[in-house]
Parts: C-alpha cells; structure tokens; sequence
C-alpha cells in the first residue's frame, strides 16, 4: 500500500511502508516510455528482417543480422516493465493478447532458427514461421497502438539525459541477450555456429533443397532443344553447355529461407553472350523464367552473372532449373532465376521492380 502522494507548497514526502521491495520498484516506472521503446524496438526489428533478407555481401550482412537480433531481442528486455503497464490495465482486449502470443512465436522461431539449424517443425522452417509471425503482428500492432493512442507518443522529453541513459541501459540489455543466445549456440555446440554472415546454415551441396519463393511450380522443359533468348540471339540449351567460354566455378547459394550451399556449377558469363556495344547503351539487364518469376540486375553485373546448367558436375535437375538457370554470386537466393526462357537488355534502372519477388 502506498500513502497517496499530496501536491503543493506543504506537499508531503510519501514514505514508502517498510514491505516495499526496493527491486520491484525498477519495473514499476513502466508506462508510455515502455510502449515507445517497444514500439520503436518492433518497427526496427521489421525493418531490418527485410533488410537480412535483401543483403547477400558479408560486412553489411553481418551489420543488419546483429542489429536485428539486438531490436528483436529488446522486446524481451522490455518484458518485466510491459507486465506493469498490463497489470495496470482494467481490461485485456483479445488482439492485444493475439498480439502477444504471435510475438512470443516470432521470437522464439528467431532464436530456434539461430541455434537449430536448417530443418523443419511440422513441415515449416523456423524462418517461416518468424516472418509469417511478424506480417501477422503488423496489423495487430497498428490495432494496439491506435487503440492506445492517447498521450503515448514521443515528446521533447525523451532526448534528456536521463531519457537517454535509460535507452542505453535497455541497448546493453539487448545487447547482453544476444551474446547470451549466441553463447549459449556456441556453448551448447548447436548449430549456430555454421552459420555465415547472414544466419543461413551451411548445407552439404548434394543435400541443397528445391527451394521456391512463393507460388511459383517447377515446369518439364526440353533438357537440350529449350530456347533461351539472350538480347537479339538464341541459344538451344544444349548450345550453351557447348560454348568454349563455358567454365566450371563455385559459387554460393544462400537462401533466404535459413540454408547455403558453397557448390561446383558450370555455365557461361551473360558477358560472353552479349554484345558489349549493346550492353553499354543499357542500364539493367532482365531475366526471365518460362514461369514469369523475373529479376532485374544493374548492367554492371554482366561480368558477374552466369547461365548456368551444371551443378555438382551433373546436369541441373528440374528442381534445381533444368536446362538453363541463372547463377548470381553474392547476392540472395531468389536472385538465381531458375528456367530461364529470356535475358534481355533494359533502359529502366534496375530498382524499378519490387524488392521481392511476388511469385
Ligand atoms: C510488444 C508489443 C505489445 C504487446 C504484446 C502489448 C500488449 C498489451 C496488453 C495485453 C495490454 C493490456 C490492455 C489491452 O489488452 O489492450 C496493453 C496495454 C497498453 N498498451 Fe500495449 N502492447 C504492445 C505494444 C504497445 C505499443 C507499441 C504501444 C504504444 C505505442 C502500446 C500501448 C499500450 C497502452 C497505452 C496500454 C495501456 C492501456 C490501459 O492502461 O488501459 N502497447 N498492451
Ligand atoms: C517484429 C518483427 C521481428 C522480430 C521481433 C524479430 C526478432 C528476431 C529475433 C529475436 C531473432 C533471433 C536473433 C538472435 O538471437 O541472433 C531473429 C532472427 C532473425 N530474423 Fe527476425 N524478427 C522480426 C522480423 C523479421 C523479419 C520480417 C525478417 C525477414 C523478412 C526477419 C529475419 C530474421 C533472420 C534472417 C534471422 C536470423 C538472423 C541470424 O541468424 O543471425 N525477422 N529475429
Ligand atoms: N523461377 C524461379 N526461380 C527461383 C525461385 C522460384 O521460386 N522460381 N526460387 C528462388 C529461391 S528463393 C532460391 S533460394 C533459389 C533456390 O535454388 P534451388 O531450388 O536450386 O536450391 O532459386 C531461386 N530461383
Ligand atoms: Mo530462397
């Protein structure tokens, strides 16, 4: 029980009774910085999910994957003050609770993604249930946060001194969390430790698993007389295995979904095949499934990207892009169109597509 405190000029000091526990009081200062933490630790979690999702190059991918552990893991930090300001609360509305559970399943299939490996539950990867979880929480957040919205926004007041030691503190305790899941994959001798910059999990070559973005299905093409279009030619895939330019190379596929595989491929450069006075006129380069699932590439990649049709010294399987798939090093999984039908030159810029297939 506390004295309630009077206001004014004979004000009194309220006397905390001899009971109070000194510690409890730490979660007790809970109320709308808590909710503005939590809200800024969400949308920096979502934000940069996608930007893990989007970065194949080491540095920057080791950059996004720890700032996103240490946002996501902030929510947990925040835990104790939250259940002040629920407790307070006069009633639970159902979505916020929903909120709640489909959080808890975000986060745990994070962490489960980081320390067990590549591998389903109930026929999902970890990665799909974190990302199916945050999607679902986006509108119960807007929900929640319209449905509160009074006086809980940022003020002036939040860039004080005190304001920003308290953010630091809540910064370490992030911080402090992800070592302690990190930690505990290493300790443990789990399967964190395989992973690369981005968190994928390394994968034997032979065991790389047909992977599809969305929709999109595997179609029967011709193994040799399938035409592929490349700007003003056209190639039987047959005739493209048969080049001289064509090499054998490693290069490594990571997938979005949790997995890379560093594999022997062989294919010939789209430099080799294009007419480089043609592909100095143009910005991006597009390349097209007989599926319709395509991706643009800045024209700078010519010399990067390949036409592949061997993987693992054998000739690619359906699953894998039979007869012909595109083979893009450095970048993202879903950037290695598969059943390649046309690569033509472009003049739009190459970001004038949607950052992630829709297929
Ligand atoms: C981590 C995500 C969050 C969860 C799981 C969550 C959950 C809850 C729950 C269960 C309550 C009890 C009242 C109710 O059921 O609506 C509550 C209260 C509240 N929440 Fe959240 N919340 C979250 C984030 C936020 C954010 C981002 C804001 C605002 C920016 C916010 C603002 C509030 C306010 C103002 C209350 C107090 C309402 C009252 O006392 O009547 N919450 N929250
Ligand atoms: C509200 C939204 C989200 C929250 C709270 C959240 C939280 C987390 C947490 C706690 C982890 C484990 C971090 C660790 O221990 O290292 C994690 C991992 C991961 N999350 Fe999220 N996440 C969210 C949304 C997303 C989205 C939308 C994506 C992708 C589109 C994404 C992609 C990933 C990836 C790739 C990992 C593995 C990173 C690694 O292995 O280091 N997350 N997330
Ligand atoms: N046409 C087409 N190409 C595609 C996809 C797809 O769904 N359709 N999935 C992409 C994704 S997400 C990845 S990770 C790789 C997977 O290649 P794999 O199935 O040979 O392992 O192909 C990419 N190319
Ligand atoms: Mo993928």
């Amino acid at each position: 029980m506390t004295v309630p405190r009077r206001e004014g000029p004979h004000s009194v000091a309220t006397v905390p009774p001899a009971s109070a526990k000194p510690r409890r009081m730490l979660f007790r200062r809970a109320g709308r910085r808590t909710n503005v933490a939590l809200f800024v630790a969400l949308v920096g979690s979502f934000v940069t999910g996608w930007l893990a999702f989007g970065i194949g190059a080491p540095v920057p991918a080791s950059i996004t994957s720890v700032t996103h552990g240490v946002t996501g893991l902030a929510l947990v930090v925040l835990i104790p003050w939250k259940n002040t300001v629920v407790g307070r609360a006069p009633r639970k509305a159902i979505a916020s609770l929903t909120l709640l559970g489909v959080l808890v399943l975000c986060v745990v299939a994070g962490i489960v993604a980081v320390l067990g490996g590549f591998r389903t539950y109930a026929g999902l990867t970890p990665m799909q249930f974190h990302v199916g979880a945050a999607l679902i929480a986006v509108p119960l957040i807007g929900w929640h946060v319209v449905g509160h919205r009074r006086r809980q926004g940022p003020r002036r007041t939040d860039l004080s001194r005190r304001q920003l030691l308290q953010t630091a503190g809540l910064a370490a305790g992030a911080g402090a969390a992800y070592l302690v899941v990190e930690g505990a994959g290493r300790l443990s001798g789990s399967p964190a430790a395989d992973r690369r910059q981005t968190g994928s999990h390394e994968l034997d070559p032979e065991q790389m698993p047909v992977t599809i973005w969305l929709f999109d299905d595997v179609p029967a093409l011709e193994p040799t007389e399938h035409v592929v279009r490349v700007d003003q030619q056209s190639f039987t895939s047959a005739a493209l295995s048969q080049r001289p330019e064509a090499s054998e190379f490693e290069a490594t596929l990571d997938c979005t979904n949790g997995w890379y595989a560093t594999a022997p491929w062989r294919g010939v450069r789209l430099a080799d095949l294009l007419d480089p006075g043609r592909v100095r006129g143009a910005r991006s380069i597009r390349v097209t499934s007989t599926t319709g699932y395509a991706r643009i590439f800045p024209v700078r990649d010519v010399d990067l990207l390949w036409l592949a049709t061997e993987l693992n010294g054998r000739p690619l399987t359906a699953g894998h892009g039979a007869p012909v798939r595109l083979v893009a090093p450095g970048r993202r999984g879903f950037w290695w169109v598969k059943w390649v039908d046309t690569v033509e030159l472009s003049e739009d810029p190459w970001w004038w597509q949607l950052p992630f297939p829709a297929q």
